[in-house]
């Protein structure tokens, strides 16, 4: 950075030199910038400059944004917003642009009267993409002219040009850079993660038309997301495999004290409760107070529309809980806030207590009135909850006969559980394995200090097609439910009684055993979340082949490395005998071939379960486990061929 350091030393501008280093900063410790150089921040670069655009669209300047991913894994973006400025800026002296892109956060400096919605999260600015790709260009169309710059590893190569004229009515911005090898793990972006990030700005940013193009070979494909109904979109596409109890998506559109609040909303006949939260444009994993107005609004309004109902008159006591009401239900809040806090371990709760009032009364004031004016919808809904309520009813009293028993109780813990010697959650890892005979295997290799053992036998009930009480009713998933010790849903949930802070799946590597593995990450999905969030969950790497010659034994995670296993042992001649030999179960592991290679911390490989997009989430395990059978078949039949390891 060269060219800015001349400029910052004449200025004696301690602040300039302070942030000039933090450009360095940038490519010294990336990961502080945008999270991690592994495939995450490589797609955060992209989110980072479309966030750009999305601004100008927020501030009403931009309607359409072009992401393309070149053949070589290079990335455009263009937009038809104002254009970054290009007038030289009055104390830094350097042009606008030059400022966005080399110095850190300098976006907001000369931009002081926008509302700026986006950011936060990975509001880090264009520079830090600028600073962690090998090549930048940028083409600004403003006022009339085309101007250009270009940049290598965040220092500037080119100084502005002007290009030509172009018509005055013509602007807007694109930005070409190519992620740096030096910099990440992964260069290769992966087009799903892409659009569907993608898609869900278009849903969340109403009218805004956003395109996506492959120009990979053997890859080429291009998508245009752009929903006129805003979140009434999203909402559909979520219920898109579910039969939906009403046509209608309830949505409204307002702005309270300043903060805008868009919600939309329906029923299915499933049992789960699918609810996404946004606070400008950033996916709000953990809730927060918009969250908390919305589901107390609802509620409180859903109660009151009973107290009038003629249900409510055979039944004066009945109150329908939280769970109750959103049992099959929908929804989308977006809230746009001009100085969020974002709180919690991932800096995804909302913490301004004024947002959880004004989305409260909004609410009360739209949904009671909607009702009202829809009474029948209102009638669908109130039926809807009071079937939940009875089916909670029945399961708290299947819940309170056997607690007496203790099953849901960890003061007596299940039988089948080999539990660990030490107790502080942070040590103590749990693993499920698959079958009696595995279970024995892991018992006997186990390091017993921290290392639980529970076998499974059998499948494990399908959550996704099940009601809260035949859940708790299934033997194998109270089991699980008792030994993890956390307690389940949302009312019963709490984090700090986990009694292990790693809860290991460890199946077969056959059909059997990713069909159980599904299974178990669709219920902690759907009924634990707060594990998989809490990143507690992980899934064990068992070898697929033993190599062997002689006494001296190997273990092969994949064919490419049994290959090379087998080669080297082999020698040169390649005549020497080399014995091949494909686990099918676990069970086929004697207890210290399974700690040797599956279990013992210091050599295995364990896979955290995390899920970065929610959105994708939910629709794969709807489409894997829901009711519907005709998206599961597409599904199989497009995804097919990337199985490798398919074992009938
Ligand atoms: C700073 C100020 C203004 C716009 C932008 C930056 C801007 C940045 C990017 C990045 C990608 N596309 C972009 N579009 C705009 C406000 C400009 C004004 O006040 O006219």
């Amino acid at each position: 950075m060269a060219k800015t350091n001349d400029a910052a030393e004449s200025h004696y501008d301690a602040s300039g030199i302070q942030v000039l280093k933090g450009l360095e900063a940038v490519r010294k410790r990336p990961g502080m910038y945008i999270g991690s150089t592994s495939s995450r921040g490589l797609h955060h670069l992209v989110y980072e400059v479309v966030d750009n655009s999305i601004d100008e669209a927020l501030a009403g300047y931009c309607d359409s944004v072009s992401v393309t991913i070149h053949a070589d894994n290079s990335i455009t973006v263009v937009d038809n917003g104002r254009g970054i400025p290009v007038d030289m800026h009055p104390t830094e002296k350097l042009p606008g642009v030059e400022l966005a892109l080399t110095v850190l956060h300098a976006g907001g400096k000369f931009d002081k009267n926008s509302y700026k919605v986006s950011g936060g999260l990975h509001g880090v600015g264009v520079s830090v993409v600028n600073a962690l790709s090998e090549n930048l260009k940028v083409w600004i169309k403003r006022d009339g002219k085309e101007h250009y710059m270009d940049f290598v590893r965040g220092d500037t190569t080119t100084q502005l040009t002007m290009l030509g004229k172009v018509k005055e009515k013509d602007t807007g911005t694109k930005v070409w850079f190519k992620p740096d090898h030096e910099i990440f793990t992964e260069l290769n972006y992966d087009y799903p993660t892409l659009a569907s990030r993608l898609r869900e700005l278009s849903f969340l940013n109403k009218g805004v038309r956003i395109s996506l193009k492959d120009e990979r070979e053997g890859e080429e494909k291009e998508e245009t997301f752009h929903a006129k109904g805003g979140l009434r979109e999203f909402v559909q596409f979520l219920n898109a495999s579910r039969k939906v109890l009403h046509n209608e998506i309830l949505y409204a559109d307002a702005e309270r004290d300043g903060i805008g609040i868009e919600i939309a909303l329906q029923y299915n006949d499933g049992y789960n409760e699918t609810m996404f939260s946004f606070v400008n444009n950033i996916n709000t994993h953990e809730g927060g107070t918009h969250l908390t107005g919305f589901k107390s609004a609802l509620t409180s309004v859903i109660n009151k529309h009973l107290d009038k109902s003629s249900a409510a008159k055979k039944d004066k006591e009945l109150r329908l809980s939280g769970d109750d009401v959103r049992e099959g239900l929908t929804a989308v809040l977006s809230v746009k806030v001009k100085e969020p806090q974002f709180e919690g371990p991932t800096k995804t709760k909302l913490g301004n207590s004024e947002v959880e009032s004004a989305v409260k009364t909004f609410v009360n004031e739209w949904l009671a009135e909607y009702l009202e004016e829809h009474p029948r919808v209102g009638n669908i809904v109130i039926e809807k909850a009071l079937a939940a309520a009875r089916a909670r009813e029945a399961a708290r009293k299947a819940r309170d006969l056997t607690r007496k028993k203790s099953a849901l109780d960890v003061g007596n813990l299940p039988g089948k559980l080999a539990d660990c010697s030490l107790s502080d959650p942070a040590l103590c890892e749990l693993y499920l394995v698959e079958g009696d005979s595995a279970g024995g295997s892991a018992k006997q290799g186990r390091d017993r200090m921290f290392q639980a053992i529970l076998p499974l036998r059998g499948k494990i009930l399908n959550v996704e097609r099940a009601r809260i009480d035949k859940i708790l009713s299934n033997e194998e998933i109270r089991t699980i439910i008792t030994a993890i010790g956390s307690g389940i849903g949302e009312e019963d949930f709490s984090i700090e009684q986990a009694r292990y802070h790693k809860i290991i799946i460890m199946t077969d590597a056959d059909v059997d055993g990713a069909h159980i593995r599904t299974l178990l990450l669709t219920f902690f999905f759907r009924q634990m979340p707060q594990l998989i969030e809490s990143g507690f969950i992980y899934i064990a790497q068992p070898p697929l082949y033993r190599v062997a010659r002689g006494k001296e034994e190997y273990y092969a995670f994949d064919e490419a490395q049994r290959e090379e296993i087998s080669g080297r042992l082999g020698g040169a001649d390649g005549k020497t005998n080399v014995n091949i030999q494909r686990y099918k179960g676990l069970g086929e592991m004697n207890p210290e071939q399974l700690w040797k290679t599956t279990m013992d911390p210091a050599t295995r490989t364990i896979l955290k379960v995390n899920v970065e997009d929610a959105t994708l989430a939910h629709q794969l395990f709807e489409t894997l486990m829901g009711d519907e059978v005709e998206p599961r078949r597409a599904f199989i039949e497009a995804n097919a061929k990337f199985v490798s390891n398919l074992d009938i």
